[in-house]
């Protein structure tokens, strides 16, 4: 584990650096406060620090305070190291944030242990992000597909129309859904058909921009979410998407299976105030247009 040592004594330092590269630690040095901020803003930042007090620029105790006003995520995992043996130091070290408080001269010992359970902190903070990421992916994206669910595609075109109505450009969305779906399942299976939504997904995902969204709607329906595409744009998009899935079959373990997609289109106007229901309705009303014109189309 990568660890900072800010202290401005060099024999010291110098001390310190060794033995904790001796118990294994990845060690960094800063010579005074400023410098182990700078550290600890870093992108590669150590996860655990041992502070002086009193160091010339930035007074640990400061670093402290910093770090906890600016530095959330991850975890940094505080020792002051000081000569200050006070109790209204310790405690004022402590409310300026620092984990844990030893007084100079210290004990190999009690610093190696103390060590120890500022790591198990670290760990554990570890720990919640990694989950928390986990949950936060499962709980926006559609697993079968790797595209965002319903609820999170809904959300980004709450917040694309915001923002557009803020900047003053339009929103396009695409209704896209496969036509005759049942029938792929009915012939070739489900596990075929599952095969047919991730590949239809890969290659719709392939062909946008990377600030759209393409989210799955619905059982075989996609949505997409093209900010600052206006009406022609969005048609030329729609038409390659339908062009793309009608005209290659897609290759899977049942067999080569030929499918085709109908599409909706709908743009916000530039002065109206547009929400997501009324948006998502009229690409809806012509993705229902395109299935009854013929299917494999594209409708406005
Ligand atoms: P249309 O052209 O009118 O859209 O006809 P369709 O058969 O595609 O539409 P319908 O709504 O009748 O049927 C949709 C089918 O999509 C039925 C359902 O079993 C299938 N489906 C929905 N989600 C999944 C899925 O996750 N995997 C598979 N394999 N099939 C799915
Ligand atoms: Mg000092
Ligand atoms: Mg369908
Ligand atoms: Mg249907
Ligand atoms: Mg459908």
């Amino acid at each position: 584990m990568k660890i900072l040592i800010a202290e401005d004594d060099p024999a010291f330092r110098k001390l310190l650096e060794k033995m904790l590269a001796h118990w294994g630690y990845d060690v960094v040095a800063a010579r005074n406060g400023a410098e182990a901020y700078q550290i600890l803003l870093s992108k590669d930042r150590p996860s655990l620090a041992i502070l002086d007090w009193e160091m010339p620029e930035l007074e640990g105790i400061e670093v402290c305070r910093n770090v906890r006003r600016e530095i959330h995520d991850p975890y940094i995992y505080l020792i002051l190291l000081t000569s200050h043996r006070r109790e209204e130091d310790l405690v004022a070290g402590m409310e300026a944030g620092a984990d844990d408080y030893l007084t100079k001269p210290y004990k190999q010992n009690e610093l190696r242990v103390r060590l120890r359970a500022g790591r198990r902190i670290v760990e554990l903070h570890e720990d919640l992000a990694a989950a928390r990421d986990i949950l936060y992916a499962k709980a926006t994206h559609d697993s079968l597909t790797g595209l965002w669910n319903h609820e999170e595609i809904t959300e980004i075109l709450a917040r694309e129309l915001t923002r557009a109505e803020r900047e003053g450009y339009c929103v396009s969305v695409i209704m896209a859904d496969l036509d005759f779906f049942k029938k792929v399942n009915d012939t070739y299976g489900h596990l075929a058909g599952d095969a047919v939504l991730r590949i239809t997904s890969n290659k719709l995902r392939a062909m946008m921009r990377p600030y759209d969204a393409l989210g799955r709607y619905g059982g075989e329906e996609f949505l997409a979410v093209l900010p600052n595409c206006g009406k022609g744009c969005v048609g030329a998009y729609a038409q390659r998407f339908c062009l793309q899935i009608g005209s290659h079959p897609i290759d899977t373990s049942e067999g080569i299976i030929p499918v085709t997609m109908s599409l909706g289109v709908a743009t916000t106007g530039r002065n109206l105030r547009w929400d997501c229901t009324t948006l998502i309705r009229a690409a809806d009303v012509a993705l229902y247009r395109a299935k009854e014109n013929g299917r494999n189309r594209v409708e406005v």
